[in-house]
């Protein structure tokens, strides 16, 4: 059903017949420019928005009419106003319509340029107060999703898609003196959907500022600023002429017109360049008759010279991460307080560069980037993921079936629209600083309709590269327009055979890495040593920022119970995939950034050419470490600090410098660390003087290895066919024959296991591991026990126990065969194993001893990784040291529970009641985690309010524990961070005092 069938001829819904015409984009817009705002003569043209005398912010509470469908909306639609809704928001988290999380799969059915005759509509309305004083009325949106229809009094006054640009009305003509009704009309899906379909909560409505600015007829439209790393400033104008003045902080450096012909030009001695690490910026006043504009100049230069990326004559490496605009409380919008908060989060944690994934930003999220020093990779309103599913049959064993990605990147009737959006994106931010290079936008194949706009782009502007990952396509459309080498989650050894390829020149960028899903990612470092093998390598993005989530409700204790897709009674979702980012969504740091924060630190240190020296790398490209760092240091071992200094220093960008350190040379008895711990001076970055950087530990002293000697005297033993009970002085353990466990473990007559000490070798599945339907078919998480033999005798001191058995359940063989030796002496036991695996294990989650001790024992102190939680693969956050922590504190609430909380390279750890110390050590190192969850617990429940805490606190001591890599979307976990297989030994030292 056509909307034209429906509606009387001439009422407001008659006009509504674009959103199905890829050809009609916008109707009555302005041609789009670069963003500035104007202020009056005689304001600070610096100031926030606000402030300008020209800008009228119209947020706030707006009338609103929600209609399940575009064909129940009435004519006089206009006329109606019974709800309210604040703007911006999306309505779906103001309770109408639902929140959809679908990731590659479309929303709608594939039918283009159609969208389903049922299309949900928000009719907005407010009113304007108008009085004529010779300046025209435009109005401005930041962003709507999908697409409005605008009508001023009722009368059309246009029509406008691409939902993270801004669409600039001049409303004028259609005002009269008092108040106005401004109506817009906002569509859930139109021909634009297919272009936007990014890998986010589908959410509509007005979801970005929406104000109004008063201009002259006559003004000035656009202007063109470029400022290099000569000091070269150019600056060319369309509209009115406007007088220039260039100010370096309050000292006017030069000044100049600028007309429509005439551009302006001047180049500033020794100028101050712009980059990440030294975001300096200088202030270009523009003056017309009527306005001031207040500019921020950076001056530097982008470039690809040789197959290398360079700002400023300077190889630089992008350490970044992908960032969608995604909040649980407001959606889509991010206001100035939310950009700052993660630009800030970012900068703390040494990240340099964001993609803004998958569309273009809000205008003052750019000012910000340019102020706090972040390159951006600024990428346009467009991903047609979701043609991998419409062109493919269901037979996914097709070789390269995800090459019909590209069926719309091919396809004639989206070109106007590709090419729309790649204009709108570089006329936008053309001007800022931080924009090192455009992206076509995200994973719509190549083709075309792509080549077209990177020609584009490249004509509106020769001064940045272009970006594109061009994997897949269905014909041979060249991509030789593309600047570099895009991919994403490419493993390490690929990016080492790329850089083999003779048939290739331009430097490679990974925009998407690290698949930093729940508890992850394991392999930054691995990723991070390969960008830095080559100055082909630019570096990479990390996938992504911030969880995705809805708020479901409240907890009892007021804490937001966030959900995911699939909780909204969604027709078709991808579930937890949306919670897969570096920040749980209020911005609390997910443990992967405290990792990302470390692994991208401005200065590593190295062991130097003389056993007491170290040297000092530094990652940065313009600045002095030195300057900007200071240096403390402490050697420590188990038995904690033993001496410790502080130093300044000096870096060249790039360069090192070597240090000594004479109390290295000390002797030591124990293992020992040097820790160097970098903190801030002199105002660098977003940091605090004297707030802590990054640090590095490195090992100086390894001493002799060996599990404790026997202690104190023999124990004595009974036996009966089903029991073994050994008695060492005011303990007991009473081992089951028939389990081949431990049931008691008693201090006088108090038992410490509640549970039988059981062997473990399955974890509540993080989201990376993604072979967990393997565990579950062996039951590693449910075995049966095979006893084959049990002896017990003494020797040396001590009590032997020796086993051999078995786990298994159905169906298979047992998954498992092991022979065990307990050794019990006056104060612990000596536990040693041997398994073998079946061939249906083929990645090992972990190999350990689960005990179940009362709620009491909820002091844990230990010697290892630490203080976050650490694995293999993940510890670069922690460093080794003795840390102590109540058990509640323990856990890493990830919103889909799992696996976590985990310590990795412990040498001992124990847990006490006050009375009683449980102590595990083990020299050569274990890890170990102490809950109050069981790990079935936590695999069981979708959601973190939904976890019960378990009777008993359950301490897992595991011989071994398998990395977590990102191989949720990324490669599987490398060898070197598995358990190897199939033949496992497993020893640790088990004390009672
Ligand atoms: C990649 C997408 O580009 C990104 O938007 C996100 O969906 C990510 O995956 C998964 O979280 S595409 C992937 C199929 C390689």
């Amino acid at each position: 059903m056509n909307i034209k069938t429906i509606s009387r001829p001439g009422s407001p819904k008659s006009y509504m017949t674009c959103h199905e015409d890829p050809e009609t984009l916008h109707i009555g817009t302005l041609e789009s420019h670069a963003y500035f705002i104007p202020f009056a003569k005689g304001q600070d043209a610096f100031a926030e928005r606000e402030e300008s005398a020209l800008f009228e912010l119209l947020n706030g509470e707006w009338d609103f009419d929600y209609y399940n469908s575009i064909i129940d909306m009435p004519d006089d639609f206009i006329k109606q106003g019974r709800g309210r809704i604040p703007v911006p928001s999306n309505w779906q988290l103001h309770g109408f319509d639902k929140a959809q999380y679908t990731n590659i799969n479309f929303p709608l059915p594939y039918d283009p340029p159609y969208v389903p005759d049922d299309i949900p509509v928000g009719v907005y309305g407010t009113d304007y107060q108008y009085s004529s004083n010779g300046m025209r009325r435009i109005l401005c949106f930041e962003g709507v999703d999908s697409c409005l229809y605008l009508y001023i009094n009722g009368q059309f006054a246009g029509y406008s898609q691409v939902s993270h640009h801004t669409s600039e009305f001049d409303i004028t003509d259609l005002l009269h003196e008092g108040t106005n009704r401004i109506t817009a009309a906002v569509l859930k899906w139109c021909d634009g959907t297919y272009l936007e379909d990014q890998d986010k909560f589908r959410l509509s409505g007005i979801f970005r500022d929406v104000y109004m600015l008063s201009r002259l007829e006559n003004r000035l439209e656009n202007y063109r600023i470029t400022a290099d790393d000569q000091g070269r400033l150019a600056v060319c104008a369309t509209g009115a002429a406007a007088k220039l003045r260039l100010y370096d902080k309050d000292r006017l450096i030069s000044e100049g017109e600028v007309s429509e012909e005439n551009s302006f030009e001047t180049t500033v001695e020794n100028a101050k360049l712009w980059s990440a690490e030294s975001p300096y910026l200088y202030r270009l006043e523009i003056e017309t008759d009527n306005e001031l504009i207040g500019e921020r100049v950076g001056f530097r230069k982008v470039e690809i010279t040789n197959g290398i990326f360079k700002l400023n004559g300077r190889h630089i490496k992008l350490l970044g991460v992908n960032r969608h605009d995604s909040y649980p409380d407001t959606g889509y919008y991010a206001d100035r307080e939310k950009m700052r908060r993660d630009l800030t989060l970012m900068k703390r944690h040494n990240i340099n560069a964001v993609r803004t994934s998958h569309y273009p930003n809000a205008p003052e999220f750019y000012a910000m980037c340019d102020e706090l020093g972040l390159y951006v990779i600024d990428e346009a309103d467009l991903e047609t993921h979701g043609c991998v599913n419409v062109y493919n049959d269901l037979k996914w064993s097709r070789e390269n079936s995800y090459n019909g990605i590209a069926l719309i990147a091919k396809d004639p009737m989206f070109k106007t629209a590709i090419l729309d959006r790649e204009r709108l994106l570089v006329s936008r931010d053309i001007n800022r600083p931080c924009v090192l290079m455009w992206s076509l936008g995200n994973e719509s194949g190549w083709g075309e309709n792509m080549r077209e706009g990177a020609k584009l782009i490249k004509s509106l502007d020769s001064t940045r590269p272009v970006h594109y990952e061009s994997t897949h396509r269905l014909d041979d459309t060249s991509d030789d327009v593309l600047d570099m080498v895009s991919e994403m989650y490419t493993s390490t050894e690929d990016i080492r055979k790329f850089l083999d390829r003779e048939d290739e020149k331009r430097p490679f960028i990974l925009c998407e890495y690290c698949h930093a899903m729940g508890n992850g990612p394991g392999d930054l470092e691995d990723y991070f040593e390969v960008f830095s093998s080559s100055d082909r390598l630019i570096g990479g993005l990390v996938w992504e920022w911030a969880d995705h989530a809805v708020i479901l409700g409240y907890t009892e204790d007021g804490k937001p119970k966030y959900g995911y897709g699939g909780d909204s009674g969604e027709r078709h979702d991808d579930g937890n995939f949306c919670m897969d980012a570096l920040c749980y969504p209020d911005r609390t740091p997910h443990t992967g950034l405290l990792e990302v924060g470390q692994v991208y630190r401005p200065v590593r240190v190295t062991k130097g050419s003389t056993a007491d020296s170290f040297i000092i790398n530094s990652q940065l490209r313009f600045i002095d470490a030195g300057e900007y760092l200071s240096c403390k240091w402490e050697i420590t071992s188990s038995d904690g600090k033993m001496s410790e200094g502080e130093f300044n220093f000096s870096v060249p960008p790039m360069g090192s410098s070597e240090i000594v350190i004479p109390e290295v040379s000390g002797s030591f008895e124990k293992d020992s660390y040097i820790r160097f711990i970098f903190t801030a001076k002199n105002g660098y970055s977003v940091f605090a003087d004297g707030e802590e950087i990054c640090f590095e530990q490195i090992k100086i002293f390894t001493s002799q290895k060996a599990i404790s000697p026997t202690n104190g005297k023999t124990p004595e033993y009974t036996e009966t066919p089903l029991e073994y009970t050994i008695t060492a002085g005011d303990k007991r353990y009473i081992f089951n024959r028939r389990t081949a466990q431990f049931d008691g473990i008693f201090k006088g007559d108090k038992n410490i296991l509640a549970r039988p000490m059981q062997y473990n070798f399955f974890r509540a599945p993080v989201d990376n591991d993604t072979m967990k339907q393997d565990w579950y078919s062996a039951h590693l998480n449910d075995y049966i026990i095979k006893v084959y033999e049990t002896s017990i005798s003494q020797e040396q001191g001590c009590v032997v126990i020796s086993t051999s058995q078995s786990f298994g359940w159905s169906i298979h063989q047992p998954f498992a065969k092991m022979q065990a030796v307990y050794r019990i002496d006056g104060s612990g036991i000596n536990v040693g194993c041997e398994a073998e695996f079946s061939n249906k294990v083929e990645l090992l989650p972990r190999f350990g001893l689960r005990l179940f001790v009362p709620k009491d024992y909820d002091d844990v102190a230990y010697y290892g990784y630490g203080p976050y939680e650490s694995y293999i693969d993940k510890h670069y956050a922690s460093y080794v040291g003795l840390f102590r922590a109540d058990i509640a504190d323990m856990h890493e609430d990830y919103i889909r529970p799992q696996e976590n909380g985990s310590h990795y390279g412990c040498t001992e750890m124990s847990v006490s009641d006050g009375a009683t110390k449980l102590t595990f050590t083990q020299p050569e190192g274990f890890s170990f985690s102490a809950s109050q969850y069981t790990q079935e617990e936590l695999a069981a429940k979708r959601h973190n309010f939904e976890l019960k805490k378990c009777e008993h606190n359950v301490i897992c001591a595991d011989f071994k524990m398998a990395g977590v890599g990102s191989a949720a979307c990324g490669p599987q976990l490398a060898d070197k961070y598995r358990i190897p297989l199939p033949k496992v030994s497993g020893s640790i030292r088990i004390e009672i005092r």
